[in-house]
């Protein structure tokens, strides 16, 4: 049985994904820059200034690096406006529950989202009361380094190996198994194929199989 759940935020609990991307897509536009199909894909969980080197591609070498943290701070303004009207119809399909039902089994809940802006989002979604620690990512390298979901554990003081951690995008996954804790991956199962455990959907997740039921 594990002892404690680990969630990425973005593409897991929030449907949120979209919202990134329509904020890089403006900026994308404004700077008259390419945009791939295969953009939702690769901006997945990359952190802010990997996902702006990414939006920039080949175009990157003609901005400073000064340039560089104005246009993402630009991207960020625009994120930060589109996220105040989220709600708790914004969860992801079996998000909810899951927290409510992890809550109810008393199985520490940590949060392991590469976003600055986790805390805002949690709380737009109703939420941040269920999670016993938000590690910060600022303090930790980006994914695909274990350090975040490291942090989280520790924040739980739970031994990784005892963790069971959520991920929507491949970077993760890897940080998650790097950091010694067993993935679950939600979403496209190619992309997610190196996951200890695959779900379409948070739904599907029967918490009976991985965690110990309600002692009293
Ligand atoms: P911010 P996650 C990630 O969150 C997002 O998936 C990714 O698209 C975003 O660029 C990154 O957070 C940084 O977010 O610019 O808000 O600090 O999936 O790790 O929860
Ligand atoms: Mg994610």
């Amino acid at each position: 049985n594990f002892r404690a759940a680990i969630f990425d935020l973005d593409g897991v609990i929030a449907d949120t994904a979209r919202l990134h991307l329509q904020a890089w897509r403006q900026l994308a536009e404004e700077l008259k820059l390419p945009w791939g199909d295969n953009m939702e894909e690769s901006l997945k969980g990359l952190e802010r200034m990997a996902s702006l080197e990414t939006i920039l591609g080949e175009r990157s070498a003609d901005f400073s690096d000064r340039e560089k943290v104005a246009l993402a701070s630009r991207k960020n303004d625009c994120y930060r406006e589109l996220i105040r009207n989220l709600t708790a119809d914004d969860l992801l399909p079996g998000a909810g529950e899951l927290l409510a039902c992890l809550r109810g089994r008393r199985i520490p809940i940590g949060l392991a989202s590469a976003s600055k802006n986790a805390p805002a989002v949690l709380q737009a979604l109703g939420i941040a009361d269920c999670f016993t620690f938000i590690a910060d990512p600022a303090k930790a390298a980006p994914k695909p380094a274990p350090d975040i979901f490291l942090a989280a554990a520790w924040g739980l003081a739970v031994d990784p190996a005892r963790c069971l951690a959520f991920e929507d995008a491949a970077a993760g996954v890897t940080a998650i198994q790097a950091a010694g804790i067993k993935a679950v991956g939600v979403g496209d199962r190619n992309a997610l194929r190196e996951a200890d455990y695959l779900l379409d959907s948070l739904v599907e997740f029967d918490a009976d199989g991985f965690f110990a039921p309600i002692t009293i």
